[in-house]
C-alpha cells in the first residue's frame, strides 16, 4: 500500500474559484450589501435589504396533514427519444451538459447505449413553483423543487426513490429554472445523492453545476440536462467481484438504506437546498427488502411501505409577511426558527395502530436536532433505533428515547403505535436549543413540537425488529496499524471557514489517494465556539476514537456502525478508518452545516489509479 504524508496541508490557492464566484455574486447584487446584511427574499421580483432578522410570524399549529403514505417516484421511459437514449459518453450534441463519461459503463451494460430493461430510468425536473405553501397562515410563495411523476401520472415535489441493490438507476436531471431570477439561490444545479457509492461524474461534485447557459469549472459544456448513473452495487466491487454467489457485486456488509439527494452547487448549497431542493432515495436488498411479508428466511421483515415513512426536517426563516428569507452573503447565514417537516410547518401525521419505520433526516441548512417522541403530557416514549446515517446497525438499540442529528445525519427508528389507544396524540419534539448557525447549545425540556402524530386506525402488522440487523466489517488491528494518517483541521480563519487553513478549490485536489488503499483520517475542530458536522463523500468510515479537549471519550452506541457524517463539537477530534475503492475521480469532504460549506469549508480529494 502506498503511504501518504502524515501531515497533509490543503493545496489551495488564495484565488480559488469559490472566491471568484462569491465576488461575482456580490458584484451583481450591488453596493447595498456592503453597508448592511442583505436578506434576499424568495418573493418573485423582490430583493429586499433588512437591517436585522426578526422572528418568523406565528403560525397556528396542526393545520396540515401529511399524506398517510409516501408516494414512490415512478420510472420514465427514456427510450422513446432515439436521440437521447442514455449512453456512456455525454450526449452534448442533444442537450446534455459536458460531464465526464460514466465509469465502467460497458462492464454494466456492454454497449455504448443503454438497452431496454438494463436499468430503472427516472426523470427529475428542477423547477420554480410560485404557489408553494409552507403553512396556510403564510402566503403561497416561490420554491425550487425536484419534480417527478407519481403513480397517477401527476407531477409532485421532491419524490422518494425506491431503489434496489443489483438494479442500476439512471436519473435524467433537467434544469428548468429561470435564467434570471430575483432573491437567493442560483439557477445552476449539481445534484448529490448522499452517500451512495456513486462514481465521481455522477456524484454531484460542487464544481459540476450546470444550466442551459452556464457550466461549472469541472464540466466542459452547459446543457439542459445531465444523466446520473447510480450503479447500486455494494462498495468493494473489485475486492468482492460480481459472480453467481454475489449477483450484486461488492461487499454486502456495506449496504446503504436511507439516502437523500440535494443540490450541491458550489457556494450555493445552503441557498438552493433551503429553497426546497432535497428528497429521499431509499435503497433495499434481500436483507432489508422493503417487504415485511418477505418469505425469504434471510429477510429482516422490518416495517415496510406504506408503514416505512421518511421525514425530512429543514429550518427556515420567514419575514414579517411570511415569505421565506435567507442570507447567502453573511458567512453566518440565517438560522431558521420554523422547522419544516417534509416541506410543511407543524404538520400532522395520522398513523395506524402498528409498527412504523420512521426515517429521520436533518436536511439542514444548519440546525442540529435532538428529537424525542412524547405523549400529550410531555413524557418521552421509547422506540428501537435501527439505523444511523442510513446504515442498519449491527444490533438493534432497544428502548431509546432520543435521536440527535447533525446536518445530513439520518436516524431510522421503529415506533410501535400498537401500544396506544385509537385517538392517542403524540408529538415529535426538538429539545436542542440553538441560537446561532455556529452550533447547538443545551438540551432543554419540554422542547418545540415539530410534528403531531395521531393514532387513528388499525392495520395488520407482520413486521418484526430482530436483535441482529446487518453484519459489520470492522477494520482489523493490522489494517489500523498499517494505515497512513491524514490530518484535517476544521477551523475559522480570518472570519472564514477553512480546512487546513484553506478555502475550497474545486479545480485541484488537496489529496491524491490510491485506489484500493485505506487510511486513517484524523479530523479536528480546535475552536470552542463552533460545531461542524463533517461529511465525506463516496466512502463510509468507522469511528475509531473520539477526543474532547484532548481526552478520549466513549463513542456513542449509534456511532459504532458505519458513518458518513462525523459530528465535531467544540474542541473535538475524531480518528476514523476509511477505504477508497472502485471508482477513481474527484470527490469532496466538507462541513455539512451548509452555511460553513458555502463559505468555503470544503476540500477536494481524488482517488487515483
Ligand atoms: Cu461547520
Amino acid at each position: 500500500m502506498k503511504k501518504t504524508d502524515n501531515d497533509t496541508t490543503q493545496d489551495s490557492t488564495p484565488d480559488s474559484p469559490s472566491n471568484e464566484s462569491r465576488r461575482a455574486f456580490l458584484k451583481t447584487t450591488g453596493a447595498t450589501v456592503i453597508a448592511a446584511p442583505a436578506i434576499l427574499t424568495s418573493r418573485k421580483s423582490m430583493a429586499q435589504v433588512v437591517p436585522g432578522v426578526a422572528p418568523s410570524p406565528a403560525t397556528t399549529p396542526w393545520q396540515v396533514d401529511l399524506p398517510d403514505a409516501i408516494e414512490p417516484l415512478q420510472p420514465t421511459d427514456l427510450f422513446t427519444d432515439a436521440y437521447r437514449i442514455p449512453q456512456g459518453t455525454a450526449n452534448t450534441a442533444y442537450g446534455e451538459c459536458g460531464r465526464n463519461r460514466h465509469q465502467r459503463w460497458n462492464d454494466f451494460f456492454g454497449n455504448p447505449q443503454l438497452q431496454p430493461g438494463q436499468a430503472d430510468t427516472y426523470e427529475l425536473r428542477v423547477k420554480e413553483d410560485n404557489n408553494y405553501s409552507f403553512h396556510p397562515d403564510y402566503p403561497d410563495q416561490l420554491a425550487w423543487t425536484y419534480e417527478g411523476v407519481d403513480g397517477n401520472g401527476q407531477p409532485y415535489h421532491n419524490p422518494t426513490f425506491f431503489a434496489r441493490y443489483g438494479r442500476p438507476v439512471i436519473v435524467r436531471l433537467h434544469n428548468e429554472l429561470p435564467k434570471d431570477h430575483e432573491g437567493f439561490g442560483t439557477p445552476e444545479i449539481s445534484m448529490h445523492l448522499h452517500n451512495l457509492h456513486t462514481p465521481s461524474e455522477s456524484d454531484g461534485f460542487p464544481g459540476d453545476y450546470f444550466s442551459p447557459y452556464k457550466a461549472g469549472p469541472t464540466l466542459t459544456k452547459p446543457g439542459n440536462f445531465k444523466d446520473q448513473f447510480y450503479p447500486n452495487i455494494y462498495a468493494g466491487l473489485d475486492e468482492f467481484p460480481k459472480d453467481v454467489d454475489n449477483p450484486v457485486g461488492g461487499d454486502k456488509r456495506e449496504a446503504l438504506g436511507t439516502l437523500w439527494y440535494h443540490d450541491h452547487t458550489l457556494d450555493f448549497t445552503a441557498a438552493n437546498a433551503s429553497r426546497g431542493m432535497a428528497g429521499f432515495y431509499l435503497l433495499f436488498d434481500d436483507l432489508d427488502s422493503g417487504d415485511e411479508n418477505d418469505p425469504n428466511p434471510a429477510a429482516l421483515r422490518l416495517p415496510s411501505y406504506p408503514y416505512d415513512y421518511p421525514l425530512l426536517f429543514q429550518d427556515k426563516r420567514f419575514d414579517a409577511s411570511g415569505i421565506h428569507i435567507y442570507d447567502q452573503i453573511d458567512p453566518e447565514g440565517t438560522l431558521g426558527d420554523k422547522i419544516t417537516v417534509n416541506g410543511k410547518i407543524e404538520p400532522v401525521l395520522k398513523v395506524a395502530k402498528r409498527k412504523y419505520r420512521l426515517r429521520l433526516l436533518n436536511a439542514g441548512p444548519s440546525r442540529y436536532y435532538e428529537f424525542y417522541l412524547v405523549n400529550a403530557a410531555g413524557t418521552p416514549q421509547t422506540f428501537d433505533y435501527i439505523a444511523n446515517d442510513g446504515n442498519l446497525l449491527p444490533t438493534t438499540l432497544r428502548n431509546q428515547t432520543r435521536v440527535r442529528l447533525g446536518v445530513a445525519e439520518r436516524g431510522d427508528i421503529v415506533v410501535n403505535f400498537n401500544r396506544y389507544a385509537l385517538g392517542t396524540e403524540l408529538y415529535l419534539v426538538n429539545r436542542l436549543v440553538q441560537t446561532s448557525t455556529r452550533g447547538p447549545g443545551a438540551v432543554q425540556a419540554p422542547g418545540d413540537r415539530v410534528l403531531k402524530i395521531v393514532v387513528n386506525r388499525t392495520a395488520a402488522d407482520n413486521s418484526q425488529v430482530p436483535n441482529t440487523l446487518r453484519p459489520i466489517r470492522r477494520p482489523t488491528a493490522e489494517e489500523i496499524a498499517s494505515a497512513p494518517v491524514r490530518r484535517w483541521t476544521f477551523a475559522r480563519t480570518s472570519g472564514l471557514w477553512t480546512i487546513n487553513s484553506k478555502l475550497v478549490n474545486v479545480k485541484s485536489p488537496a489529496a491524491r489517494i490510491s485506489k484500493e488503499s485505506m487510511e486513517i483520517w484524523d479530523i479536528s475542530n480546535p475552536n470552542g465556539g463552533w460545531s461542524h458536522p463533517v461529511h465525506i463523500h463516496f466512502e463510509e468510515g468507522h469511528i475509531l476514537q473520539r477526543f474532547v479537549n484532548g481526552a478520549a471519550v466513549a463513542v456513542p452506541a449509534h456511532e459504532r456502525g458505519r458513518k458518513d457524517v462525523y459530528n465535531l463539537g467544540p474542541n473535538e477530534r475524531i480518528r476514523l478508518f476509511i477505504r477508497f475503492r472502485d471508482f477513481p475521480g474527484k470527490y469532496v469532504m466538507h462541513c455539512h452545516n451548509m452555511i460553513h460549506e458555502d463559505h468555503a469549508m470544503m476540500v477536494r480529494w481524488d482517488i487515483v489509479e
